[in-house]
């Protein structure tokens, strides 16, 4: 096969064709005859008698661990039929994760077929799919993006899409379907194993943890794929690290660029909110690498219940004390969720989800009636702008779209307010230029950091033995990244371990519980001991673009070393 093959209708550019044989090692026990060893009866993340009633056939099941054998188990022969989705936002390297899927199958299951279905969800629910060569798939190889099938955020959920679920999995016959998405995706993944194995219907269902945010993890999936690209893990003592995908890098390579910007002209305060949704890992990541003056974590403002003004008031203090060393310039780091860990905006969004999910929003403005009074006063005070972003529709798993909340806007416009106050109190004399921006879906189709790409693959390679060894309802697991890659862990973890009920569309629903930034956690500590020095003083640092050889090219993200315990808290 060429070297330099491009997808149809997809022009590569050389360091794209460089990547293309990019050597994709696998976790020894990938590489032998293996069996299944089961672990204990696992419950639930949280309200496990709710799940108990929501999986009656699935909670409880163990989680899975692939142990070296001298030779294959039984159960394990003869070919399969395979279906792969990709579902929710991208993040670098999700073809990876098929790629690995597709030769599993071909090196331990020879004849077996896959289909890649087409714009996530919805492919499964109207049958539309591709049947997946190794010629339609070597192009994506080590490549940015989901466009080798497409994602989609459509849900699973009516009686009517979980029937046309299963016609489609008659139709073609399938043995088993990989659910490559975030946490909303892995939950639908988990309520599709239950509908088919209640209804006795052969097909198997197994998940991979994928998402920039970094929300979906827990002990067994130490991180999901993505985060690392995005924001960059420090790969350090020899060891991959999975905590923090390409996305990671990118962000983080831009902040540094918009860093020496402020220091070069003197004159902006640059706003930057990153993307991530409710949790702030990215936020925080990124921060870590590159040491900007203010950084708002989400976590601790919930967890210190601040409001807007306290948010606003400690921003501009920071200001104000800059400009008396004759700085009038920085960078400050903002959450895409932001708004929704203030307590109060909270409780707005709370009440404005049952007002969308049962009334009828009048042009009049009569349902604003329904809001209690303290929320009706904020959101009147709210900019026009952002009254509207929180009125938008929900994404299909009932979810405040964040990403349109300009939120970078409204607190430049806030701070102007108080710095004007200020000002005239003769309690500030410096000048204030803001300049917004929003880091989001610049960072999730790069290419994927090393990292990235060998996770995905071992994550999709065991994705593909999990289904050989019949298991069902599991996340495929890699673990102990912090050794070589020939050591990492490889085994599937039960998706009811994960979940826990959440209040979404008005109604109770089983949600794999997200890991949020945890402010007694190493990394956040790290943070909080520096953030003062980086406030005042400027510490910046510019991590550059991603590198594929050489210096930096198998870091890993601070947050997951911090976590393991690699660096010094
Ligand atoms: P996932 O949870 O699907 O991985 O979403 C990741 C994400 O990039 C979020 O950070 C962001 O808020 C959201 O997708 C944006 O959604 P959309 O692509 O639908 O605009």
């Amino acid at each position: 096969m060429s070297s330099n093959a491009a997808a149809p209708g997809r022009l590569a550019s050389e360091v794209q064709t460089s990547r293309l044989n990019h050597p994709l090692p696998l976790p020894s026990v990938l590489k032998s005859p293996f069996k299944i060893a089961d672990g204990p009866p696992s419950s639930a993340a949280g309200n496990p008698d709710e799940i108990a009633k929501l999986f009656p056939k699935l909670f409880g099941q163990p989680s899975a661990m692939l142990v070296p054998t001298g030779s294959v188990p039984s159960e394990m022969t003869g070919t399969l039929k395979v279906g792969v989705v990709l579902s929710g936002g991208q993040a670098p390297g999700g073809h990876n994760v098929i790629s690995g899927i597709f030769d599993y199958l071909q090196n331990r299951a020879k004849g077996s077929t896959v289909y890649g279905f087409k714009g996530g969800p919805a492919g499964i629910m109207k049958c539309k799919y591709v049947e997946l060569t190794p010629e339609f798939i070597y192009p994506y190889r080590n490549q940015g993006g989901f466009d080798m099938i497409c994602s989609g955020r459509d849900k699973i959920e009516t009686p009517e899409q979980f029937k046309q679920a299963e016609d489609t999995a008659k139709k073609l016959d399938l043995d088993g379907l990989v659910v490559i998405g975030g946490d909303d995706s892995n939950t639908n993944a988990c309520l599709l194993a239950e509908n088919f194995t209640q209804k006795n219907i052969k097909t198997r269902v197994i998940g991979c943890p994928k998402t920039i945010d970094g929300d979906l993890k827990s002990k067994e999936v130490p991180t999901s794929f993505g985060f690392d690209t995005a924001t960059r893990l420090k790969l350090y003592i020899g060891c991959i690290l999975a905590s923090f995908p390409p996305v990671l890098q990118i962000y983080s390579e831009m902040i540094g660029n918009v860093m020496t910007d402020a220091r070069s002209t003197g004159k902006y305060y640059h706003f930057v909110r990153l993307m991530g949704r409710a949790a702030s890992h990215i936020t925080l990541e990124c921060a870590l690498q590159t040491h900007p003056n203010i950084t708002i974590i989400g976590e601790e403002v919930a967890a210190k219940k601040q409001t807007l003004k306290t948010v606003t008031d400690y921003i501009t203090d920071v200001i104000c004390k800059r400009a008396e060393l004759g700085y009038n310039y920085g960078v400050i780091l903002i959450p895409e969720g932001l708004i929704d860990f203030i307590p109060e905006v909270q409780q707005l969004i709370a009440e404005l989800n049952e007002i969308l999910a049962h009334d009828v929003v009048d042009e009049g403005g009569l349902w604003k009636k329904k809001l209690r009074e303290q929320s009706q006063l904020l959101f009147e005070f709210l900019p026009q702008a952002i009254q509207e972003q929180l009125m938008l529709e929900r994404d299909p798993h009932g979810n405040v779209q964040v990403a349109k909340i300009e939120t970078e806007k409204m607190l430049i416009s806030m701070v102007e307010t108080e710095l004007e106050k200020r000002k005239l109190a003769g309690t500030y004399k410096g000048h204030f230029k803001g300049q917004s921006h929003f880091f989001g879906y610049e960072g999730r189709c790069g290419l994927p950091t090393n990292f990235d790409a060998t996770y995905c693959y071992a994550l999709g390679y065991a994705a593909g033995a999990l289904l050989h060894s019949r298991k069902t309802g599991l996340i495929s697991s890699v673990g102990n990244l912090c050794a070589p890659v020939e050591e990492w862990t490889v085994g599937g973890t039960a998706l009811t371990a994960l979940m826990d009920v959440e209040r979404r569309h008005g109604k109770f629903k089983p949600v794999i519980k997200k890991a949020m930034v945890e402010l007694e956690g190493a990394p956040f500590r790290k943070f909080a001991s520096m953030r003062d020095e980086w406030a005042l003083k400027n510490r910046y640092i510019s991590p550059g673009p991603i590198q594929f050889i050489g210096p930096g090219s198998d870091d890993l993200s601070r947050t997951l070393l911090l976590e393991l315990g690699v660096q010094a808290a």
